[in-house]
């Protein structure tokens, strides 16, 4: 299991706070205090870890909790916020162009990782569809070349090399150009690792980035450094930019959040994670889903999409306009303020639980005209906006001068208006009175996924 020991920590400290009683401020500082032992062990770097508990404390006890869901599923959903924040958010694909030869210059010091790992992302990208190869680029530990080449031919991945080549430079040009005559699609290019002499190292990488000008370097660190795993990637990524980080190890070590979390800090992207020493023990690195896992809970997905449907639910006066059956045009412009479009209304009615189709024809019209309609009802007098119907003629052409429109964008309005009021009468009728989640009085208590009560 990848970072087992963390995830079972942060698991238990989650549910000891989804069994307590009560979710006030001593059940969130338990969590907190739970939260920091569990990141401190696995050598999550100390101001992060106070930082980032300062904020999930903070963000649990002071937020609003949107209507339908606890303060407790709310403070879940802010741990696993947090947590994924300092994992880094975006999820940076290799980069690739179809179509041509991608060179991957693969860096790193002693023992980190590079030759087996170049064989797993090799056996990837092979799943994925391309051509690959790997050269052969350490001429200096003897018996390099023999060991990737015996990788690659277990995962029947072409290698090239010279075993008798002593110039790594010339070696990796050689096997590039190899490739590239090829039209190999991904050339990947192992190179030595020296304990120590990093200075060495880091110019050797720089020589040979010159030679064969790689699409992207990949830097391989080893994750059981813990939070010393960013000391590397900073001198690295000094020297010339790192286009890719794989962290390795990340099997049963105990530090393997601190080498995570301190990399992601440094902003160099973790493209990919190492969880074995097995061809197959390379997984693409995703923060959220890696924090999902990582939590271990099973109903947690759930958990949190109800939170996120609840936090999307329309604002309470709109609910109240609706199921008092009065829609007035500031009813309407609010929410499509507040929801981007019309389509929205699709969204207030799957929340109802009411499955109807919004017209198509609704959508469309409301999402284009959302700011001429803003500038239009600002030339309309508090009286005409709750009461549309006093718009007539006359109106139409004065709130057409007052905004600077046609009279036919201010009947578009008002009918835009007529459509969603009728939209909404017709189910109001169909249904017997619209319900609205999270509505004192209006609906039962809401069944929770298991283990969140
Ligand atoms: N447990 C575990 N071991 C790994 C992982 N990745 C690599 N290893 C092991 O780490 C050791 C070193 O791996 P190599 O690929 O030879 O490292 P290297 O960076 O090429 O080393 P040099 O060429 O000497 O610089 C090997 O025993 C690998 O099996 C991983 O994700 N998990
Ligand atoms: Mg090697």
């Amino acid at each position: 299991m990848v970072l087992g020991k963390l995830g079972s920590a942060l698991h238990q400290a989650v549910q000891k706070l989804l069994r307590s009683a009560v979710v006030d401020e001593k059940a969130v500082k338990e969590l907190v205090k739970d939260l920091q032992r569990a990141l401190l062990q696995a050598d999550v770097n100390v101001h992060l870890v106070m930082d980032l508990t300062k904020r999930i404390e903070e963000r649990s006890l002071k937020e609003a909790v949107a209507p339908g869901i606890s303060r407790r599923e709310y403070v879940v959903k802010v741990v696993y916020e947090e947590l994924t924040s300092i994992l880094g958010q975006k999820v940076v694909p290799l980069k690739f162009t179809p179509g041509k030869s991608n060179i991957y210059l693969v860096v790193g010091i002693q023992g980190s990782g590079k030759t087996t790992n170049i064989v797993k992302l090799g056996r990837l990208l092979k799943k994925e569809g391309h051509s690959i190869g790997v050269v052969a680029a350490d001429t200096f530990r003897p018996g390099a070349y023999d060991q990737l080449k015996q990788l690659a031919d277990r995962a029947e991945i072409p290698c090239f090399g010279d075993s008798k080549e002593k110039d790594s430079i010339k070696a990796a040009k050689k096997g590039v150009k190899h490739y590239q005559s090829q039209k190999t699609e991904v050339i990947l290019v192992d190179t030595a690792g020296r304990h120590k002499d990093e200075k060495g190292l880091i110019r050797e990488m720089q020589q040979i980035a010159k030679a064969i000008k790689p699409d992207e370097i990949i830097l391989v660190v080893d994750g059981t450094l813990g939070q010393q795993a960013s000391t590397q990637a900073e001198a690295f990524n000094a020297a010339t930019p790192i286009g890719s980080i794989i962290v390795t190890k990340l099997d049963g070590s105990a530090r393997g959040g601190g080498a995570l979390s301190a990399v992601a800090a440094t902003g160099a992207p973790i493209k990919y994670i190492g969880t074995g020493e097995k061809t197959k023990d390379l997984e693409k690195f995703q923060p959220t889903k890696f924090v999902g896992q990582l939590l271990g809970m099973a109903d947690f997905e759930s958990l949190l999409q109800k939170v996120k449907d609840a936090e999307a639910m329309p604002d309470k006066d709109l609910a109240k306009a609706l199921l008092s059956g009065k829609f007035t045009l500031k009813d309407m412009m609010g929410q499509m303020e507040a929801m981007g479009n019309v389509g929205s209304i699709q969204k207030i009615l799957s929340m109802l639980g009411l499955g109807y189709k919004v017209p198509d024809e609704l959508k469309e019209v409301a999402s284009e005209n959302l700011e001429k309609w803003k500038v239009i009802m600002k030339s309309m007098t508090e009286e005409e906006l709750e009461n549309p119907k006093l718009i007539r003629s006359s109106r139409t052409q004065r709130i057409a001068r007052g905004s600077g429109t046609q009279p036919k964008d201010v009947k578009e309005l008002l009918k835009q208006y007529q459509q969603s009021k009728k939209f909404i009468k017709t189910i109001r009728k169909r249904r017997g009175g619209l319900k609205i989640p999270g509505m004192p009085g209006m609906i039962g208590d809401q069944k929770l996924p298991r283990g969140t009560r």
